[in-house]
């Protein structure tokens, strides 16, 4: 009696393992370390977007020196709205703003400094774009984020203590008066010269210790524990090493933080493929803008990524694991530009077009191995469309092929693969290939998976389809396997 109802409550409490016929088959253990709720938000969402708007915009420079004239920012038709809509339209998830750059100017009316959209012409001096911007965020369904310069060439104190305090109250600002901030950019640009409240002087700080990271993202975490810090060394997410749109083609979301600090120098590599034995979880984003600069220039215009280069650029950092943050810069109007627009509208038919159709949708699959033949890890769960179900090994396997049946013979141009990383990251190489003239031909070779490993093949025409995991760290737990 005392054993069934021990039995009755742990099935009520969730914690019995999976049922095969009458065997009981577990889970695998995770290989560490795992993301946390918000990093796998993180993942989920794929594509971000940058916002770039400033002083920069009225004075054509990419690094405002800090002394602009407020009444130079002087945008005549703002529409956060329009911003916020065409990324919805483009599929993006989340806009982040570059509240302050390097400049110091502030598109919100801080109470601490006088540089700031309160003493410009915008509004009469009463606007906030980023109360606009996180407005029209939320109302079209995007997150928001918050990009705040550490390095101010603006402020007479910066390079001194309380300079910390004046960076510190305006976190303070964005954190409790915009509503829910989902990733905070620290960006790695630190010191040199500046205007710094009229000294104009050269002014070098120690990266490593003088913003004394740790309390400043305490404090942060006291106003909302969820945000995602990025910067060059994480700890929610790294820079991906480049500005060019690439992760590496070996993409691990582990990274051992001591390898790494804002500012160091010759680590783009590594930035960019992570570490297999990385002791955190600390994924690449990959930043990249729309046009050569970050903040929009007229002599650009012409300049704007095409349709086909941004749907490149989505292969090569959604498509190897990672999450692309793509950045738009307002126009001196206000507005995104038409030709930036439209070029986000051929982008997202691209993706339309290119994954319209997932050929391999409740496709018949055999695996060479399954964890303790149990339906709940059935090779079935990668066609299944249902991403918290995978298919995986027993312990020992490390090395494993699934086979998709196709119903009709098809023509294949893309295979999208995705791990289930609420247990670690595993796959170190696999293969891919496809059934022709009588036998297995290899279309495919490649390393990581991660979240999602989107490979383009040529071409090519089969019933068949078979995906071989020629190595990983642990039996390989795979969620998806589409085809196009
Ligand atoms: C860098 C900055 O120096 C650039 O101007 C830009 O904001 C880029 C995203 O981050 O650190």
């Amino acid at each position: 009696m005392i054993k069934y109802w021990l039995i009755v409550l742990l099935s009520l409490s969730g914690l019995t393992t999976v049922q095969s016929q009458s065997k009981k088959i577990l889970a695998p253990e995770p290989v560490l370390p795992l993301p946390t709720p918000a990093q796998l938000q993180w993942h989920e969402m794929e594509m971000n977007a940058f916002i770039h708007f400033t002083t920069n915009t009225f004075t054509d420079k990419e690094w405002g020196f800090g002394d602009e004239k407020e009444a130079i920012f002087n945008p005549t038709q703002v529409n956060t709205d329009q911003w916020a809509k065409t990324l919805k339209d483009a599929g993006f998830k989340t806009m982040i703003l570059t509240c302050k750059h390097h400049d110091g100017f502030c598109l919100w009316p801080s109470a601490y400094t006088e540089h700031s959209v309160k003493n410009s012409p915008y509004k009469n001096g009463k606007g906030d774009i980023v109360k606009e911007a996180s407005t029209a965020a939320r109302k079209y369904g995007l997150k928001f984020g918050v990009y705040l310069s550490p390095w101010d060439r603006n402020r007479a104190d910066y390079g001194k203590p309380s300079y910390l305090t004046y960076y510190r109250n305006q976190l303070k600002e964005l954190f409790t008066n915009y509503g829910d901030v989902f990733e905070m950019w620290f960006d790695g640009a630190n010191g040199g010269d500046g205007y710094y409240g009229g000294a104009n002087e050269k002014r070098q700080i120690n990266g490593a210790t003088y913003y004394d990271w740790p309390t400043t993202l305490q404090q942060i975490r006291q106003m909302q524990p969820n945000v995602i810090f990025f910067s060059d060394a994480g700890p929610g997410v790294r820079w991906v090493g480049n500005e060019r749109g690439i992760a590496g083609e070996t993409n691990w979301n582990t990274i051992s933080d001591d390898t790494l600090y804002a500012g160091k120098a010759g680590i783009e590599d590594l930035l960019g493929t992570g570490s297999p034995d990385g002791k955190k979880w600390i994924p690449a984003e990959v930043d990249v803008s729309i046009r050569p600069g970050w903040f929009y220039h007229a002599t650009e215009d012409s300049k704007v990524r095409t349709p086909e280069n941004l749907f490149d650029i989505y292969l090569t950092s959604v498509g190897r694991g990672s999450t692309l943050l793509l950045n738009i810069p307002p126009d001196r109007r206000g507005l995104f530009h038409e030709n930036d627009v439209k070029s986000l509208q051929g982008f997202r038919a691209i993706l339309n077009k290119e994954f319209a159709h997932n050929i391999a949708l409740k496709a018949v699959v055999k695996a060479s191995n399954t964890r303790g033949k149990s339906a709940t890890f059935a090779a079935g769960q990668v066609t299944d469309g249902n991403k918290e179900t995978y298919w995986a090994t027993d312990d020992n396997q490390t090395t494993a092929s699934l086979e998709i049946s196709l119903a009709n013979p098809a023509t294949i141009k893309y295979v999208v693969l995705q791990e289930y990383i609420k247990l670690g990251q595993r796959v170190k190489s696999f293969t891919v290939e496809v059934w022709k003239d009588g036998s297995w031909q290899k279309v495919a070779e490649a390393t990581t998976i991660g979240y999602k490993r989107i490979l383009k093949l040529d071409p090519v025409e089969t019933s068949k389809v078979k995906v071989t995991i020629n190595d990983a760290k642990a039996c390989p737990v795979i969620s998806a396997i589409e085809l196009y």
